[in-house]
């Protein structure tokens, strides 16, 4: 397949000013008029018109009315007899379509009897010929002819001009965008849909109509989308005086679906995941995911709509800024310091579990990659979720206001433009002379050109005599594929000293030191110091015997920090660390190594992975008066085993699933017998009493009784105790929320206990109407730890069932994709049959839906760290999937540079 290059980028040859499309819209041959008006961009030299098209079927080219000659090349249609100068001249281009075979969800597609589309990234070329390309920005006018009792409401982008009926039952809307955009922000919708509707005047007077389209069964599940959209809107005035600039706003639920949602211009087309959400069929989770991804859609309203990408390269340009924005957007949402917080780790954890090992990995690339072969590839989490912490470095050199200049500067310079990842740097730098930014700029915008994760290695040398401290950071980035070298990053290190009583030590540096602390005057509890060279040294004065050094506080840079601390300063700030989360960081570190040890190839297996001094830390946490709940269930949550593998594989150790399932198993056992007693006190203080909500504070009183529970459970499971099982067996009954049922039916399957058949058959029953609650019937058991091989063949039993299907996405992902992505130990197994089975479903699903196969096909990136005999059978399934010559582009190229 061919590689797109970044360098090879060229402005276009044509610029199309405006499209107007007619659809009469048919399952089997929906018919497209397309007639736009374009004109040559002189500023290029002479080229034919070559427009880009997907599984089209060609009717008809009038060029000025007239027929006029064409050519195809592949699936490019080549006209070359245009006019020569710059004036306008139209074209009508007249194609059809298949949407009910679209199984590809890119395009045209049919969802439950249903129309929709999705255009991001390449998928309007298979509506109709286009200049399918970000810096192609064009207004739109829509016409959709349907029949009217099948398809009542008919939407596209921006605002009804028209509707009404038509002869034999058909009926007609007209849509018109009043803003220009690229061919990715535009929607069609067709269906039987009901909506909840919401008008708000916003801060600037302006009265918007905002719209929750669903199917007509779902309407009692949209408040949340409503009121988080609601939030989302007065949150973008707020805090970055970002108004809405359509009379009206949709968004519009499918079942079908490749991604998360879609930012359509004015009309987001979300997966039915993040829009319904209800007490009786949704956790905590879901609720905060509906908030979360609701802001995201709409915050690319402006980042990624207004200002837009002037190719795919710059990708992050939109989606790591409005990643950063959504993330905040959430924090604000939480309210208390500690709520914040909390959002803060999660964010890390995913950026860890996730973003690590892919910048780890054969498919690492930098958060603005140089070259692609398929761009669906490239919506990872380096440029999602990397690309917010480089965004977030901005914000934690610049502070709050001086990364609002920033962004106010970018919309004023590139409001309704298609730009680059450099001028979004440049108007940060630009915006805030007086900064350490201007200076540091090209260095800084390395952190967009260089793959991996930079290591960042400190030493402390404590002077007693001198009251001095002194800490050196050095910095390595390791090489990823295709970037051997590395050049030095700014790094902004976030640095606190916590005192032999517990508290902070007031930072003071020596003159004429580099780094700023937060409020200039008074020495500040929190330094931050810029590490640009390979190593840099920081010296503060006046500082006591006994600190335990605090660093990269809330996480101040995508950074794996390496730091000989001793097991007492550990545990002196899991104590007492006044940044939770390095609070929260000290905890993870120490029983991260103590799962390393005691899963390393010469640990004696026998021994407990925890002593008691550890376990004692662990017991004042869960106890502690002052801390919220969803912190202690946070910090007393064991990493999972794919963070273990991690962090294994980076201190260059084999990863054995198998090892490290029977040791966290081991580490869980432990926890659970010795804290027994607390857990019965957290379980019992941690209940709710009236209505569900879906705040930050219950979420984390159900959190932490549901992970009680569990620990009761585990405990029974040990002693042949009946009482918790059967009180986990009455909640997974009656609860009355969606987070408690989950954690009660969780606590019985992770138990192998025999309730758990009984209460998931009663679930089933319960939910078998219910298509997001039967994803989680089918995730539940995809996820159950493994007892002698069992799990593999129940995932092959649940794929005959009648409710199972590979078509939709989220089934696949609820069944096939948990048991591959998230439960190591009984995915690679040591007969190599998991291996085998994940070529069977990549190769099925490639047929069907090239995309999400190619995100199941990353299920094998990390094989060569695996131990034998894993990594033998896991490279001979990558190869049997490589061996196939009819792979999709999407899955060849994850597969060839898995095999490197
Ligand atoms: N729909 C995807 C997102 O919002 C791609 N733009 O991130
Ligand atoms: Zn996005």
């Amino acid at each position: 397949a061919a590689t797109i290059r970044r360098a090879d980028y060229a402005p276009p040859a044509f610029w199309i000013d405006s499209v107007n499309l007619t659809f009469d819209l048919d399952p089997a041959k929906t018919r497209v008029l397309n007639r736009m008006t374009l004109r040559r961009n002189m500023a290029v030299p002479a080229q034919p018109l070559r427009l880009d098209g997907d599984e089209l079927s060609l009717s008809r080219v009038l060029l000025g009315g007239q027929g006029c000659s064409f050519r195809m090349d592949g699936q490019t249609l080549v006209l070359e007899n245009l006019p020569e100068g710059p004036e306008p001249f139209e074209l009508e281009i007249f194609t059809t379509c298949c949407p009910e075979k679209n199984t590809q969800l890119m395009g045209l597609f049919m969802s439950g009897g249903d129309f929709f589309t999705q255009c991001e990234a390449e998928g309007f070329r298979r509506i109709t010929y286009f200049l399918d390309r970000p810096d192609v920005m064009a207004t739109y006018t829509v016409t959709l002819r349907a029949d009217k009792a099948r398809w009542p409401v008919l939407l596209s982008n921006g605002n009804l001009i028209e509707s009404g009926d038509l002869d034999d039952g058909r009926h007609f809307a007209i849509w018109h965008d009043p803003h220009k955009k690229p061919s990715y922000l535009f929607a069609v919708v067709a269906g039987r849909l009901v909506a909840r509707e919401q008008r708000i005047t916003t801060r600037a007077g302006k009265e918007h109509l905002l719209q929750v389209f669903v199917r007509p069964g779902d309407l009692d599940q949209t408040g949340h989308a409503m009121r988080s959209l609601m939030a989302a809107v007065a949150w973008d005035e707020a805090r970055f005086g970002l108004p809405l600039d359509l009379e009206r706003f949709m968004v519009v639920a499918t079942s079908d679906f490749n991604m998360g949602a879609m930012e359509n211009k004015g009309l987001n087309i979300f997966n039915t995941r993040f829009v319904l959400a209800k007490p009786a069929t949704a956790t905590d989770a879901d609720f905060a995911g509906v908030e979360s991804v609701i802001g995201h859609e709409y915050f690319h309203n402006w980042t990624g709509n207004r200002v837009t990408c002037r190719d795919w390269f710059q990708l992050s340009l939109k989606e790591g800024l409005t990643v950063f924005r959504d993330q905040e957007f959430s924090q604000d949402m939480a309210g208390s310091e500690s709520a914040r917080a909390v959002k803060r780790i999660e964010d890390v954890i995913v950026l860890r579990a996730h973003q690590f090992p892919e910048d780890a990995g054969p498919l690492a690339h930098p958060v603005r990659p140089d070259e692609y072969q398929e761009i669906n590839n490239f919506y990872t989490t380096t440029i999602y979720e990397k690309g917010a912490e480089v965004v977030r470095m901005y914000q934690t050199l610049l502070g709050r206001e001086g990364f609002r200049r920033g962004m106010d500067l970018y919309f004023e310079r590139h409001d309704g433009q298609a730009v680059t990842c450099d001028d979004f740097a440049q108007a940060m730098s630009d915006a805030n002379p007086q900064s350490p930014l201007p200076a540091l700029l090209p260095q800084f915008k390395r952190w967009y050109s260089q793959a991996g994760t930079p290591v960042v290695t400190a030493e402390s040398r404590y002077d007693e005599a001198a009251q001095t401290w002194t800490l050196t950071l050095a910095q390595h980035t390791p090489p990823t594929p295709g970037q051997a070298v590395k050049e030095p990053l700014v790094i902004p290190v976030r640095i606190g000293l916590v005192g032999p009583d517990g508290q902070d030590v007031p930072l003071q540096t020596q003159e004429g030191q580099q780094g700023e602390s937060a409020p200039a005057a008074a020495p500040a509890a929190t330094f931050t110091a810029l590490l640009t060279e390979e190593k840099a040294s920081f010296t503060f004065i006046n500082v006591p015997a006994g600190c335990a050094p605090s660093l990269l506080r809330g996480f101040s840079a995508p950074v794996r920090l390496q730091y000989a601390e001793t097991p007492a300063q550990l545990l002196h700030r899991l104590a007492h660390d006044s940044d939770p989360f390095n609070r929260w960081e000290a905890g993870q570190t120490l029983l991260l190594q103590a799962a390393t040890r005691h899963a390393s190839a010469s640990a004696n297996p026998g021994e407990p992975a925890l002593n008691g001094a550890q376990m004692e830390a662990l017991r004042a946490v869960l106890r502690h008066p002052q801390l919220d709940a969803a912190f202690k269930a946070l910090a007393l949550t064991l990493p999972a085993e794919s963070d273990i593998a991690e962090h294994m594989a980076s201190q260059g150790l084999p990863v054995d699933p198998q090892r490290i399932h029977a040791t966290r198993q081991a580490m869980l056992a432990q926890i659970a017998s010795a804290l027994q007693a607390d857990w019965q006190w957290a379980w019992q203080a941690h209940q709710g009493s009236g209505a569900y909500q879906p705040d930050a504070a219950s979420s984390g009183r159900r959190a932490l009784a549901g992970l009680a529970l569990l620990m009761l459970c585990l405990n029974a499971q040990a002693t042949g105790d009946a009482v918790w099982p059967g009180k986990a067996y009455q909640r997974a009954k009656d609860a009355g929320n969606m987070t408690e049922r989950l954690a009660a039916l969780t606590a019985l399957i992770h138990t192998h206990h025999p309730l758990a058949g009984k209460a998931l058959a009663r679930y089933h029953a319960l939910f078998a109407e219910d298509a997001l609650a039967l994803d989680k019937w089918f995730a539940l058991q995809a996820r159950t730890p493994d007892a002698d091989g069992h799990v593999l063949p129940l995932v092959r039993q649940l794929m005959q069932r009648p409710d199972f299907t590979l078509k939709n996405p989220n089934r696949a992902r609820a069944l096939i994709f948990t048991y591959c992505l998230n439960n190591p130990a009984a995915f690679h197994r040591a007969d190599g049959a998991g291996h085998a089975f994940w070529a069977e479903q990549v190769l099925a699903l490639d047929a069907l839906n090239p995309q999400v196969a190619a995100r199941l096909a990353r299920a094998l990136d990390r094989w060569a760290t695996l131990a034998e005999p894993y990594r033998s059978s896991a490279r001979a399934a990558l190869q049997t999937v490589a061996a196939r010559d009819t792979l999709s582009r999407d899955v060849r190229e994850v597969v060839t540079r898995a095999l490197g």
